[in-house]
């Protein structure tokens, strides 16, 4: 029989291209969506027509007992959150009921419903967890057992629910893991995050419809890779004997002007300056530094490697974003 998986955080960039690796390996999917008419069901019901969509909110316990209940999964992703960093400063209280609090909802309606023995869990940690101050530096790379020292309510609330997973696994016996995976995009990416607003700006700039692109911050340090090969160590977590926690990072860092360095230089601008104007708006009560990730255990033990290096990912964001620029005349 075919397995079945419920994935929370089905409208976002991750659900995406989850969705699509269990469909491709024979899974019936379980999405839960949430809102009494969310903008993004019909983009779902149009390009995923296999996910069978469940209504329920993560700040909603009954509702989350009813989605497994009705799903009946063998794996469970947890992907939904409120996952943007710099809003989390602007909703810390509700950052924490979904993002932190949610986690535990999830985990207590596996529970209850008496699958703590039988359903799989994965919980989407991050690499904001390491958030970093001098004395937790990445050195060679953050791994599984570096420092904790998050510098956002959305960090803070991602290590609750690193904690409280790691704690019904040791309490409950339950076949439950969290990937602390560092930055992934590509042309799923929500238009609120660096990359995107940059690939995005830079079709648009090359198409004549903007002259200029905001940001905040540019001397950030991230280790970016592609969301579709980060989904296949989800998967592969899930399949081991035993849960665990990995790392799943490129073990490369770069700044934001090196991708606005290879984005621009994609429609020949080799002087990306003139086009970029920095905005207060978009920077962050504190920031984090520098993020790279050591992915050697999950290499190692899973067999997995990301496929999609630095400049690949650059150039298919801004491909993709030339493509659905030019195909529409909307300003
Ligand atoms: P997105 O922001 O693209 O997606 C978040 C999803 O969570 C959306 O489907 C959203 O639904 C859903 N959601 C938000 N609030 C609730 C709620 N109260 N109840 C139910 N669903 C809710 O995130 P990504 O796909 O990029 O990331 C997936 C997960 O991985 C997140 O938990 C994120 O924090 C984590 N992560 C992401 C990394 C990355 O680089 N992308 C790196 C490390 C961790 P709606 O569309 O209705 O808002
Ligand atoms: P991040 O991603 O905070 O790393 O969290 P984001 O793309 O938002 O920021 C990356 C860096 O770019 C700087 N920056 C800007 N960021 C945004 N969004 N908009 C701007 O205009 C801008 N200008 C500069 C930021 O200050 C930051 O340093 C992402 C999310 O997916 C999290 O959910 C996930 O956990 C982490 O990645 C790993």
């Amino acid at each position: 029989m075919a397995k079945q998986a419920l994935i929370t955080g089905i409208t976002g960039q991750d659900g995406y291209h989850l969705a699509e690796l269990l469909h491709s390996k024979g899974y019936k999917v379980y999405g839960l969506i949430r809102g009494q008419q969310n903008p993004k069901r019909q983009r779902v019901e149009q390009e995923q027509p296999f996910i069978e969509l469940v209504e329920g909110d993560l700040t909603d316990p009954a509702s989350l007992t009813h989605a497994i209940e009705l799903s009946k999964p063998d794996e469970l992703y947890n992907l939904a959150a409120i996952s943007h960093v710099g809003y989390s400063f602007k909703t810390p209280q509700l950052v924490a009921d979904v993002t932190a609090k949610g986690v535990l909802n999830v985990l207590e309606a596996i529970r209850q419903t008496g699958g703590a023995k039988t359903i799989r869990f994965y919980q989407a940690s991050t690499s904001e967890m390491f958030g970093g101050l001098d004395y937790n530096r990445p050195g060679k790379g953050y791994d599984e057992d570096a420092l904790f020292h998050p510098r956002s309510p959305y960090g803070v609330a991602k290590l609750y629910g690193h904690w409280i997973t790691k704690n019904y696994r040791e309490s409950y016996g339950m076949h439950a893991s969290c990937g602390i995976l560092f930055n992934h995009e590509g042309e799923r990416r929500g238009v609120e995050f660096v990359t995107r607003k940059i690939s995005n700006a830079v079709a648009r700039i090359h198409l004549g419809k903007q002259d200029h692109i905001e940001l905040g911050n540019l001397e950030p340090k991230r280790d970016w890779g592609y969301a579709g090969d980060y989904v296949e160590g989800m998967w592969l977590m899930l399949q081991q004997p035993k849960p665990d926690d990995y790392v799943l990072a490129t073990g490369e860092t770069h700044s934001i002007g090196d991708f606005l360095e290879l984005a621009f230089k994609e429609v020949g601008i080799n002087d990306w300056r003139p086009y970029v104007r920095q905005n207060p708006a978009f920077m962050r009560p504190a920031e984090v530094d520098i993020l790279l990730g050591n992915p050697a255990k999950a290499e190692k033990v899973l067999g997995w490697k990301r496929k999609v290096d630095f400049p690949g990912l650059v150039k298919l964001m801004v491909e993709y974003d030339l493509g659905i620029e030019s195909a529409t005349n909307l300003v």
